[in-house]
């Protein structure tokens, strides 16, 4: 049990730190999800809502967007498959635990703002709209009418051009299609997202490679690889059902190599929930090759791979590359080929913390393998050469041939269960112009073209004044994003801020002048409009579309659908003559998809199509048929140079993750196990020869001090405080600790060239006595 201090939030002093654990999963895997979700929801919920998780007929997991088996694919699993972090994340959307308005009249908001994200998660979902007029200490109940008049007057009064509408990666593709189409009819394409955080390199990288910004391998391709490498990914916490894949891989006799600066228990070895021998057994070991690079290596640790195949192609002709491939469908081979060569290895030795040797080894098993998989995640995307370094990902899976053949591609596994769906259905600051052309052409608007904010641009706009209203469609942007001081004095000083949510967090502590909760439906949650119960739909991370259709009654009476927000709010600001049909697409969601149908690529028949058992998978030219739609029609070699990222003497280099019991902000528990983090979250995992080094000791408390030079050169200093010290197996140089506490110390300005993206991985830093 979690131990929490009188008023139930977390006592650090209570930190327990032991031995990392040396299998996911197995017995004690199975034990937590069944406490978790038996505390949450009770024995009767449970045992009504975990079998359907993840069925035909049941609801889209809540946690990640790894895809489910397909019976097309000649999979005979068709139970759901049982997931430790599945069910935690069921259990805190199905909690028997309410917010309601007594809750927030004995709650100022002042003092709720004094709680960690764990406490405000652990008080339960959210029952009743709620609003905070200008100069009030507390949020008060509001109806659900007069909320929308006072959300559509404010939004009328500041302009679309100065409100930013936020999505996380929860929203059904109903939910963000109405989303994005109400954003553009009021004017605007300021349309952050989670995405901008996340995964928004891997999409920069592969719109320009491959041209699609999507990976490109199914299921069965993973499994049936000869190698998968998995680099900058957690996955037995993060992607839990992503084992069994990579179990199959192992026992097809594939082989597995992974690429990360911690020895992550998941990637070592795994005992199978599915079988009891898996279980009870000493499990499946996992990566055959494990290679502890340092923090921002991969680009180094690729552009040496390139180069070792080139020479092993020169060395015996025709042996290595795909020559025809290469011929046929690539552009840029030769100025990628003729800077390749040069390695100078005393660099990529500095880089990477790798040693040759290895690095040739790991080059001989990408040679050798007839079907390679890169699977990549958070430690490659959220980083200043995130897309230089997809790009060169590219490059040497292109040298083999490895896109569009069955076992082969790449594969960015997506967080947010419908975080590429959102996207699909046009949550982009800059979707394509053929896609607002095709808007304004189903519903006779003019829908603008200029492209709008991403999330580090609301961020600025903000704090220029320019974004004055904040609309948030799930999430938590106060404690996703950088820098949170800022951003919390960014959000209280905006006019409006909406929250869409299902449960209580930072972003509502942290109010505009005047603010609003609006509480909405789960996943898990029967969805009734006037035309019936309805479903929706939700695309996974390998391009899947199908079905999710909540089971439970609903935590309150009170609660509406997104897509009724949306369509109601839309109303009042639009009016009931609005060419776009608001008020049907809530009386029935085949409306919506209808128009889904005629404005999304690929989309076409959309209501037939996903009532399929197991929904359809969306076009992706590359995988599908080698068509590489880039600008030069074929995929695209490029050339990517390394940077050293300055750490200066006696700092080190922060990366910020995951631990096993939180969902991105929310906080499930205080159980990092498989790292031995017992009970508490403010740790800092350093080298022990770096402690060494720099006068510290294991244990020690210690406050974080960020250091970035500004455009102008000045040193800023952020400050993160009370965090103790764990020795702990990462290379020299290097540290971790846990988003969303570290948060306050990444600089708004460090992004990711290209991509926008935050950098939350390289952080440099410096330890300070308390
Ligand atoms: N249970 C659970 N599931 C989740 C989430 C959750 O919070 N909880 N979040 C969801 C979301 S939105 C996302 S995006 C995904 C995130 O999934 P992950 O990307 O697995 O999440 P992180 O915890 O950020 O883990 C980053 C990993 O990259 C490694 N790493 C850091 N820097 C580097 C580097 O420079 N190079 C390499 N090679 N590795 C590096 C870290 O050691 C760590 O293992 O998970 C999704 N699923
Ligand atoms: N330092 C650092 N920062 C990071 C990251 C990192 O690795 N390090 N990772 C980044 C990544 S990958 C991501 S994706 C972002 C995540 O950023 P967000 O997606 O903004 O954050 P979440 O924590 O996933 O949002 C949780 C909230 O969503 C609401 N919610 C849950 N389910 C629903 C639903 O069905 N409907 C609605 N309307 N609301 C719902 C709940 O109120 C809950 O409190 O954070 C980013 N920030
Ligand atoms: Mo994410």
């Amino acid at each position: 049990m979690a131990r929490r201090n009188s008023d139930g939030d977390i006592d650090e002093s209570e930190l327990d730190v032991r031995a990392p654990e040396r299998a996911a999963v197995g017995v004690n895997g199975i034990t937590v999800a069944l406490r978790r979700s038996v505390e949450q929801m009770g024995v009767a919920r449970t045992a009504r809502t975990l079998p359907l998780l993840n069925q035909r007929d049941g609801f889209d997991c809540p946690g990640c967007a790894w895809p489910d088996p397909r019976e097309e694919e000649g999979d005979s699993r068709k139970a759901a498959e049982f997931c430790e972090n599945g069910a935690k994340a069921v259990a805190e959307e199905a909690t028997r635990r309410t917010v309601d308005a007594d809750f927030f009249r004995t709650h100022p908001i002042d003092r709720l703002a004094e709680h960690t994200d764990y406490w405000l998660g652990q008080q339960g979902r959210l029952t009743q709209p709620v609003i905070r007029r200008e100069g009030d200490t507390h949020y008060r109940p509001v109806d659900w009418d007069e909320a929308f008049r006072v959300v559509a007057d404010k939004l009328r009064e500041i302009g679309a051009e100065h409100t930013a509408f936020y999505t996380s990666g929860r929203a059904s593709n109903e939910a963000a299609f109405c989303y994005q189409l109400l954003a553009r009819s009021l004017g605007t394409n300021n349309l952050p997202d989670c995405s901008n955080m996340c995964h928004e390199s891997s999409g920069t990288a592969l719109n320009e490679t491959i041209g699609v910004g999507k990976g490109s391998v199914s299921l069965s391709d993973v499994e049936n690889a000869d190698l998968v490498v998995v680099m900058g990914q957690n996955p037995g916490t993060n992607h839990p059902r992503m084992l069994s894949s990579l179990e199959r891989v192992k026992q097809r006799g594939g082989r597995i190599i992974a690429v990360n600066p911690l020895p992550e228990t998941g990637l070592m070895r795994f005992r199978n929930p599915q079988r009891v021998r898996g279980v009870l057994g000493p499990g499946t070991r996992l990566a055959d090759e494990f290679a502890q690079i340092r923090i921002g290596g991969d680009l180094a640790l690729f552009k040496a791979l390139g180069a070792l195949l080139l020479r092993a192609e020169d060395e015996e002709p025709g042996t290595v590359l795909d020559r025809s491939f290469v011929e046929e469908h690539t552009s840029g081979f030769a100025e990628y080929a003729a800077q390749a060569r040069d390695v100078d290895w005393a660099e990529v030795e500095r880089l990477t913390g790798l040693e040759r040797p290895r690095i040739e080894r790991i080059a001989r098993m990408f040679a050798e393998s007839r079907g390679t998989v890169v699977c990549w995640a958070m430690g490659i995307t959220q980083h200043r050469q995130a897309v230089a370094t997809i790009r060169e990902i590219v490059n040497v899976q292109l040298l083999r041939g490895m896109i569009g053949k069955p076992g082969a591609g790449v594969c960015p596994v997506r967080g947010h269960s419908n975080v590429q769906g959102d996207r699909t259905m046009g949550i982009w600051e800059r979707m394509p112009a053929s896609f607002l052309s095709a808007l304004d052409e189903e519903f006779g608007l003019e829908v603008p073209r200029e492209s709008g904010w991403d999330t580090v641009e609301t961020l600025r706009a903000m704090h220029e004044g320019k974004c004055r209203a904040f609309v948030g469609l799930g999430g938590n942007f106060a404690a996703a994003t950088p820098d949170s001081a800022a951003t919390e004095r960014a959000l209280r000083g905006c006019e409006l801020t909406v929250q869409v949510s299902t449960k209580l967090n930072r972003s509502h502590v942290v109010p505009g002048r005047t603010a609003l909760i609006l509480p909405t439906l789960g996943r898990t949650e029967r969805d009734r409009q006037h035309s019936g119960e309805q479903f929706v739909t939700v695309e996974d991370s390998m391009s899947v579309v199908h079905t999710s259709r909540g089971r439970l009654e609903p935590c309150s009476p009170h609660l509406l659908s997104e897509v009724a927000i949306i369509s109601r709010l839309a109303r009042a600001l639009l009016g009931e003559r609005h060419p776009v049909p608001w008020a049907e697409f809530e009386r029935d969601y085949d409306r919506i998809r209808d128009h889904i149908a005629a404005v999304v690529p690929g989309c076409d028949d959309y209501n037939r199509r996903v009532r399929e058992p197991d929904g359809f998978v969306l076009p992706h030219p590359p995988r599908d048929r080698r068509s590489f739609p880039t600008a030069t029609g074929r995929a695209n070699f490029t050339v990517n140079v390394p940077h050293a990222i300055h750490v200066p003497e006696g700092r080190l280099l922060l990366q910020s993750l995951r631990s096993h019991d939180q969902y991105n902000t929310t906080v499930y528990g205080l159980s990092d196990r498989y790292r031995g983090v017992e009970n508490g979250r403010r740790v800092v995992l350093v080298n022990r020869e770096d402690l060494a080094e720099l006068g510290f000791e294991d244990g020690q408390l210690v406050d974080l001090v960020s250091e970035w030079a500004d455009g102008s050169g000045e040193l800023q200093h952020r400050r993160a405080e009370g965090f103790r010290l764990v020795a702990y197996s990462t290379p020299r140089g290097c540290a971790a600790a846990y988003y969303p506490e570290v948060n306050p110390l990444v600089p708004l300005d460090s992004v990711a060239e290209g991509s926008n993206t935050p950098v939350s991985k390289a952080v440099v830093v410096r330890l300070e006595h308390r």
